[in-house]
């Protein structure tokens, strides 16, 4: 049953809109009998991520801010909310049915569901992006990356390491001014937003693709000095063209691109000669819904999904956005 009846202006009226997340998957996936399963990845994700919401809201009023004192295997001190939405998130993905394996930025070893899970699904995620922002009250988000299991497949470790242009869909969670999902499958990207009223996802952004004109660039500028002399010129050109946003959440600064148009650059550099962000749970996600809006996602010297992924924790470059920027700015770190 779908409750979700909220008004929207449109036209210059205010109309009556009710299309939830549900429903919409519903309409488009189930009548095609596509993907068996997916969809209760994806509603599982919803579920997740409105528990999520609440978590990032109540922090303070709940004393869950700071540091839970722990350091992680990535050597990265573990925030309060690190852990309580990597434990959600495990929980209603594996309650789902339909997960074979769970990849996590808090979790060193992968996630491997026992039971015969037959439409199995690997979900790589990084159930909060920005920690350095949790505590205040600046936009954070969720991103899961989402491969099928192979037929057959008895999922181990190695079942994870699959190169981004595998994924049957890719989603992320902005927690912001308001609660955004955002569903990429291979067919188009759907922008969702949290209704707190009903606790449903209302579609609110149908078919989104990047905009052609670019406002923005969106790069942590401290770290130029560290830059090699090509990327330097990269950055130094997006500074000249472009405005600077820079949230230092990625899921914010990639929604905010995906919207308006803008690219973002976490390029190497000197102290980090793979990269910053995480290759199976930040790039991969974000490259793929890019990629299906019409944009790019690259290294600086190759296309993110083309990765043959090593480790699952890998770290790499990422040059993220529009499309025609991407690539201009690829070119000029190449040293072209
Ligand atoms: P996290 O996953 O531990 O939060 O780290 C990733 C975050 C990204 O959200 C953001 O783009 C980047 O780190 C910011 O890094 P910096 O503070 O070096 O600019
Ligand atoms: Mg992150």
């Amino acid at each position: 049953m779908f409750t979700d009846l909220i008004l929207f202006r449109y036209g210059g009226a205010f109309q009556p809109r009710c299309t939830s997340l549900q429903e919409y998957i519903a309409s488009e996936w189930r009548e095609n009998g596509q993907h068996d399963g997916l969809d209760a990845v994806i509603m599982a994700i919803a579920n997740g991520s409105r528990r999520v919401q609440q978590h990032v809201q109540q922090a303070a009023l709940g004393d869950a801010y700071g540091s839970t004192g722990q350091t992680n295997f990535q050597g990265e001190i573990v925030q309060h909310l690190d852990k309580v939405t990597s434990d959600i998130f495990v929980e209603v993905l594996r309650q789902s049915g339909h997960v074979a394996a769970i990849g996590c930025e808090e979790i060193e070893r992968p996630v491997i569901v026992e039971g015969d899970v037959a439409d199995g699904y690997i979900v790589m995620m990084d159930p909060l992006d920005g920690s350095s922002n949790i505590d205040v009250g600046v936009s954070i988000g969720s991103i899961f990356g989402i491969w099928q299991k192979k037929p057959g497949e008895t999922v181990n470790d190695d079942s994870l390491l699959r190169p981004g242009n595998q994924q049957v869909a890719a989603a992320y969670v902005v927690y912001g001014s308001s609660t955004v999902l955002v569903l990429a499958t291979r067919n188009n990207v759907y922008g969702f937003t949290l209704d707190s009223a009903s606790g449903s996802f209302v579609l609110t952004h149908p078919n989104i693709k990047i905009p052609e004109n670019c406002p923005y660039y969106s790069t942590n500028e401290g770290n130029y000095k560290v830059l090699d002399r090509p990327t330097q010129e990269a950055i130094t050109l997006l500074r000249n063209k472009y405005s600077q946003r820079y949230v230092g959440s990625l899921v914010a600064d990639f929604h905010r691109n995906l919207l308006k148009g803008g690219i973002f650059a976490y390029p190497a550099d000197q102290t980090r000669k793979d990269g910053r962000l995480r290759l199976m749970y930040e790039a991969n996600p974000l490259g793929f819904v890019a990629e299906q809006a019409g944009g790019a996602a690259s290294t600086g010297h190759e296309r993110i999904m083309d990765i043959v992924p090593q480790q699952l924790h890998q770290r790499t470059p990422l040059i993220l956005g529009n499309k025609d920027v991407v690539e201009a700015t690829v070119s000029v770190i190449k040293g072209g």
